[in-house]
């Protein structure tokens, strides 16, 4: 197989110990590290979520394509590009109440620090609570919230109404993960949200919003 096909392999498979391998062969063969983990890392986990919705997948063997998917940015962490050093602004990012998921999460942490942002990853199932009293306590420049079942879009309507009555009520915050659109985010929780609100997409998309914010 080629290397993008065994890389995707690896992840629907869960096969974090011979994953590392492969990685190394595309890192040689000139892949640069970004385009192995959007290209061929996140296509394996599409798949994934799409086996496990239609119930093809059972939640151990998405557990350890989890894993995979891990171990493959750990690796791959030291060779991603690193933009300016200097410190543009502070950013509080955490995994909204009830949700557990955090690979995305994780990579917006690597793909911020990278880019000279000073990241306070809270983990997953972070209360709003937690987020206000470390946001206070860095003098951050935004929020950045993750979830990705329906569920957390809710949550994140209550936290940005949490938000409203409380001293932080102008603080942008920025919202990712696969449960939430574009639409929802830009015209729904707007309308509800007192400060600047955005939607991120992707890691990158978000470090756009990071750099317009830092301007
Ligand atoms: Co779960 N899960 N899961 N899961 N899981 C989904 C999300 C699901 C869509 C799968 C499916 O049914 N097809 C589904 C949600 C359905 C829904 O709500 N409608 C689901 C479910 C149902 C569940 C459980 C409820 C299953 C159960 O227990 N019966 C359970 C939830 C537990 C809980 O949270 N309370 C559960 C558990 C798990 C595992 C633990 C096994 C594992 C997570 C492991 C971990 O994260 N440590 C897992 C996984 C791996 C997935 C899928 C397959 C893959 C998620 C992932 O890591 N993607 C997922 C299917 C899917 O998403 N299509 C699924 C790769 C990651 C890089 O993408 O996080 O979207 P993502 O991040 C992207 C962008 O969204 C964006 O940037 C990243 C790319 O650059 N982004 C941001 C994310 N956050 C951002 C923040 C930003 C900006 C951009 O600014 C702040």
């Amino acid at each position: 197989l080629p290397i993008s096909e065994r890389l995707q392999r690896r992840i629907i498979d869960g096969d974090k110990n011979n994953i590392v391998a492969d990685l190394h062969d595309a890192l040689e063969s000139g892949i640069p590290a970004l385009e192995i983990i959007n290209e061929y890392l996140l296509s394996g986990m599409k798949v994934v979520g799409e086996l496990f919705g239609a119930g093809q997948m059972q939640l151990p063997f998405v557990l350890s394509s989890a894993e995979a998917m891990k171990r493959a940015i750990s690796y791959l962490e030291p060779y991603l590009e690193k933009g300016q050093a200097n410190k543009k602004g502070r950013i509080v990012l955490a995994t909204v109440k009830g949700d557990v998921h955090d690979i995305g999460k994780n990579l917006v942490d690597i793909i911020f620090s990278n880019n000279g942002y000073e990241v306070h990853n809270l983990g997953i199932k972070v209360s709003i609570s937690e987020m206000i009293a470390k946001a206070i306590e860095i003098k951050a420049d935004a929020i950045g919230m993750s979830g990705l079942l329906v569920k957390s879009t809710l949550i994140m309507r209550e936290n940005l109404e949490e938000l409203n009555s409380r001293e932080l009520s102008s603080i942008p915050v920025i919202l990712g993960g696969a449960a939430l659109t574009r639409t929802y985010v830009e015209q729904d929780l707007r309308k509800i949200y007192q400060g600047r609100l955005f939607y991120g997409k992707d890691a990158f998309e978000g470090l756009d919003v990071m750099n317009k914010l830092a301007e």
